[in-house]
């Protein structure tokens, strides 16, 4: 440990978000290209920095942080200063970039998405859970169709022209939905089309799959 940042996780969608928060706000980063599901998160190396022995985790110098949106809005606050990336000024902006995080990272992910990728798509892992899986399908799909009008509005972010934490945030989270194979409505399609295609996710998705780093 130099001191500097540390990124541990690869070929993972959650930790495609920290990779991309850092290439957003130009931080120089060791990557630890470890993935899910190889064994290699369960090292005693590696479950002293995280004991659920989950990816991603990062380390910025002696703060070790775990859990993909804590990681991004904590790069955000702590070195989005003059980045040109929006941060939250008031009590209000903070409240709403909160509300659309959880949104994305309780409703979507956890709640729904989680459970489509692990019984439709790592069934000999998981087991399969056809009524489940129809369900959260479902049930994902109303939440997002409930909120495209709002993110109709995103111009051509959330809060405005400068990206922020609940973009990165919602933004991977519509993608992990069209992965698993839904179908999003069509301001959730543009807004993140507009967000993913921006140079530091590009970047941030090389990095995520360099397992030679
Ligand atoms: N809530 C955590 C979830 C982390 C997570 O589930 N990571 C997956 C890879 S995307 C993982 O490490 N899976 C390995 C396992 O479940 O053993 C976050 O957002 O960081």
């Amino acid at each position: 440990m130099t001191g500097g940042i540390v990124l541990w996780g690869a070929i993972s969608l959650r930790a495609l978000r920290v990779h991309w928060a850092l290439q957003e706000l130009g931080l120089p980063y060791e990557f630890r290209p470890i993935q899910s599901r190889t064994g290699e998160t369960l090292s005693a190396e590696y479950t002293r920095h995280n004991p659920k022995q989950k990816i991603p985790c990062l380390q910025d110098g002696e703060f070790t942080l775990t859990e993909s949106p804590a990681i991004v809005n904590y790069l955000f606050n702590a070195h989005g200063a003059g980045k040109g990336v929006f941060l939250p000024e008031t009590a209000e902006e903070q409240a709403r970039s909160d509300e659309w995080s959880y949104f994305a990272m309780m409703e979507l992910d956890a709640h729904s998405l989680y459970l489509i990728r692990r019984h439709k798509f790592l069934p000999e892992i998981y087991g399969e859970a056809p009524v489940a899986v129809a369900s959260a399908e479902e049930y994902c799909l109303k939440q997002i169709n409930a909120v495209a009008p709002r993110v109709a509005l995103a111009d051509p972010y959330l809060f405005g022209d400068r990206i922020g934490a609940a973009d990165i945030l919602l933004s991977t989270t519509l993608h992990f939905a069209q992965r698993y194979e839904l179908a999003l409505p069509e301001p959730c399609q543009a807004y993140m089309d507009r967000a993913l295609a921006r140079p530091a996710y590009q970047a941030a998705k090389a990095r995520n799959e360099d397992l030679d780093a």
